[in-house]
Parts: C-alpha cells; structure tokens; sequence
C-alpha cells in the first residue's frame, strides 16, 4: 500500500495563460519517495497494450504503450481506438484524489501511457474527442524519465509555442478552454534512453 501525503501545500509554480488557454504547473507535487514507489507500481502493475493505428491504409503500431482505466462504462475512443476501462486501483485513486485538490472537477477516468524511450512520442493533438464534452479540464502526472511537453495554438501561427519540461512527480493541469484552441505533444529525443509514465486523468460525459 502507497501512502500520499494529501496536505493542499503546494503553490502554483508556473500559471500559463496565453491566449485561448488556463494551464498550471506543479513541479514537485508529488514527493521523491511517492514518485519513485508509484514508478514502479505503474511500471509493474497496469495492463500495458500495444494499439495500433492506421496510417495511409497501413497499421502501425502506436509509438508507445497504453491502458484505459475509469468508472465501469466510461469508454474513450481515439485514433480509431476503442478502450473499454479497466477498473481503479488503489493506487490510481489515490493519485486522482491527490490531483483532484488543486482540479475544480472529479475525475472518471484515465489515460495512460509509457514511453520506453525517446523514440517513443505522441504526435500533434488536442484531448477534444465529443465524450469529454465542452469544458475539458485534463489532469496530467509523470513519473520517470522528463520529457518535453510542448504547446501550439490550433490557428495562431503568430503566438508563441510553449515548451514544458515534465519531471518526474509534476502536475500539470490543464484547464479549459485550452483544449479547444491549443494542441500538444511529446517529441521524440535522441538523448532519452529511459521510460517514462505519463497519466491524463480526464471526465467522460456520456
Ligand atoms: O505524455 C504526455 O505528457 C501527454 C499525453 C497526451 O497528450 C495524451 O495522453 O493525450
């Protein structure tokens, strides 16, 4: 059993509000003991998949590993993916609880994804799919390795992108309406021969 420290301590240490977006960082919301167990655990425990998506007619794997979990019937289909969710642990719960402080909504889900290395990445994209309705609050935690976060506006070219740099037991949370104007997405690195474990808490409507 993993025990969080759950004391609403910790200040906002980056607020980004460009235009069209609400986006906060917590760098060190979780503690080196706390990351370095939930690592593991996630590492060890969650039922990782290898989806695969189709591009120009051809199926290609995913770049990275994924999981669905989430209250019963809470199902998210992306890139053609369908995912049933697994039930909550209770180590995710208390992730979600622990993040849920600082959100001004409660979670029902969560989406995961580990990248065994730079290579692994996630392309261009905003979290809009119709289950998440409108107001699309979405609560991102990493453990692991760090990896470049970065942000554009869907239309601005002119507005300046936003590069974040995720480290292990950040918090990130983005507030809406920064899904429906911005994209985002995790590059590949040459230099990153590590996994990491990234985890989007998000609220399905439906
Ligand atoms: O790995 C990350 O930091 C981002 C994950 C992401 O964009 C997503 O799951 O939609």
């Amino acid at each position: 059993m993993i025990n969080l420290s759950l004391l609403d301590n910790q200040p906002i240490n980056f607020h980004y509000i460009p235009e069209g977006a609400d986006i906060e960082y917590y760098p060190n919301y979780f503690s080196e003991l706390e990351s370095s167990l939930l690592y593991k655990y996630l590492l060890n425990n969650i039922k990782w998949q290898q989806d695969k998506i189709r591009i120009f007619g051809k199926e290609i794997n995913l770049p990275r590993l994924t999981a669905w979990y989430g209250d019963p019937d809470k199902i998210y289909t992306y890139s053609g993916i369908k995912m049933n969710p697994m039930p909550w642990t209770t180590e995710l719960n208390k992730i979600k609880e622990k993040i849920e402080q600082k959100s001004d909504v409660i979670f029902n889900s969560v989406l995961l994804n580990l990248y065994r290395n730079g290579n692994d990445h996630h392309s261009w994209h905003a979290d809009d799919e119709p289950e998440l309705g409108k107001n699309i609050t979405i609560g991102s935690v990493n453990f692991g390795e760090s990896r470049d976060f970065r942000l554009k506006h869907k239309i601005k070219k002119d507005l300046e992108k936003i590069n974040i740099h995720l480290e292990q037991g950040s918090f990130l949370l983005m507030k809406p309406p920064t899904q429906l104007n911005w994209l985002h997405s995790v590059p590949k690195r040459k230099k990153v021969f590590n996994q990491r474990i990234n985890l989007t808490f998000r609220y399905i409507t439906n």
